[in-house]
């Protein structure tokens, strides 16, 4: 009798030390994944929503977006100052012109890379236009603009493939909108995302009476995701001055075997700011011949090529304004007072001679 009440014991006695370890081993578990998920809660770039609320505990967003408006009454003849636009949008964005949704988890992490140089009106519009339509489109978003500096002649592509590089040196995006300054969507159902091959947006250009030039355009609004960048090795490095890169890109998709998805005209409507062609942006007369040379070219020539200087990163609340040295020929007719006609607002240096910049900071995208 005594026996079996002491094996009886010993049996509880060795149940209640498998309870105590199973207990032991789940909580250590358990603290783990509250040290993990308070690493990931505490890092400033996971919690940049602006309720600080973390996106893993949130549900999914819907396919389609629930908020959109459709069309959009855009006018771009009217005063409009960057304070107009922080007083309308800025509650709602984090520095560097961040925003996440609260309500759902973002289907995609979008960074808006904007090639930029002297467009100060243009980037007022556009950030008043665009910033509302992102956040109805419950994007995980930023948006950079990527400054020339100097007076250069301009370089489009490599602007956009330093958007891509820096943009991820910020955050994990998974997918890269590359957008003119001046062109702004007249649908906010023309999604800013990625799909399963590379996308042109802006199909219907007001300025080309709602018609797509041409069958194979890439230029104005694109979207890769990180994969079709990489796929590509990005743009290409050496189209100086106006036109082509685009083009080239084009090229570059189909010779990767993808193929360019489109919105319909309808929900693709631009409306693009009307300008003059700026100063030391002509036509590039290289570009026809460069355009037969994509195949052999690509590569050698883009992300794995990628050369410049950060000069200076600048958060505002609507944006982060890098300012980058592409390292560019100095156009020996410049007239710096043009230039400089309308930087007043931003603060940004300026070099005549590119053979002074070689600095040890230059940038290589190599390591990607
Ligand atoms: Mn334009």
């Amino acid at each position: 009798m005594l026996k079996t009440f002491f094996s009886l014991l010993v049996c509880l006695a060795a149940f209640s030390l498998v309870c105590f370890a199973l207990f032991l081993f789940y909580s250590e578990n358990r603290k783990l994944f509250s040290i993990a998920s308070l690493n990931r809660e505490t890092n400033p770039e996971e919690s940049a929503g602006p309720t600080g609320r973390p996106g893993k505990s949130l549900d999914p967003c819907a396919d389609v977006p629930p908020n959109l408006q459709g069309v959009l009454q855009v006018e771009f003849r009217t005063n409009r100052t960057l304070q107009d636009v922080r007083n309308h949008v800025g509650p709602f964005l984090q520095q560097g012109g961040r925003y996440r949704p609260t309500s759902c988890r973002a289907k995609q992490k979008v960074a808006v890379i904007i090639p930029f140089r002297n467009r100060y009106e243009h980037l007022t519009h556009w950030l008043y236009y665009l910033h509302p339509v992102l956040m109805r489109q419950q994007l995980d978003y930023g948006v950079y603009v990527i400054n020339q500096d100097g007076d250069g002649v301009f370089n489009r592509a490599k602007l956009m493939n330093i958007g891509f590089v820096e943009a991820l040196k910020e955050y994990d995006y998974d997918c890269f909108v590359f957008s003119d300054v001046d062109l702004v969507p007249i649908d906010d159902r023309n999604l800013y995302r990625c799909s399963d091959h590379p996308r042109h947006l802006s199909v219907a250009v007001d300025k080309f009476n709602f018609i797509l030039p041409y069958a194979t355009i890439f230029g104005g609004v694109s979207a890769l995701s990180e994969q079709q960048f990489l796929k590509v090795n990005g743009f290409s490095n050496t189209f100086w001055g106006w036109g082509g890169e685009d083009d080239d890109m084009s090229q570059r998709i189909s010779y990767r075997r993808m193929f360019i998805s489109r919105p319909d005209s309808v929900t693709g409507r631009y409306k693009m700011i009307k300008h003059k062609r700026d100063s030391h942006n002509d036509p590039n007369p290289r570009r026809i011949q460069k355009l037969r040379e994509t195949y052999s070219n690509m590569d050698k020539d883009g992300l794995n090529s990628l050369n410049y200087t950060v000069r200076e990163i600048r958060k505002d609340l609507l944006y982060t304004f890098v300012t980058v040295d592409v390292q560019a020929d100095v156009d020996p007719d410049v007239s710096v007072s043009e230039f400089n006609q309308s930087k007043s607002q931003f603060k940004t240096s300026r070099t005549k001679n590119v053979s002074n910049l070689v600095s040890p900071a230059i940038h290589n995208s190599k390591a990607l």
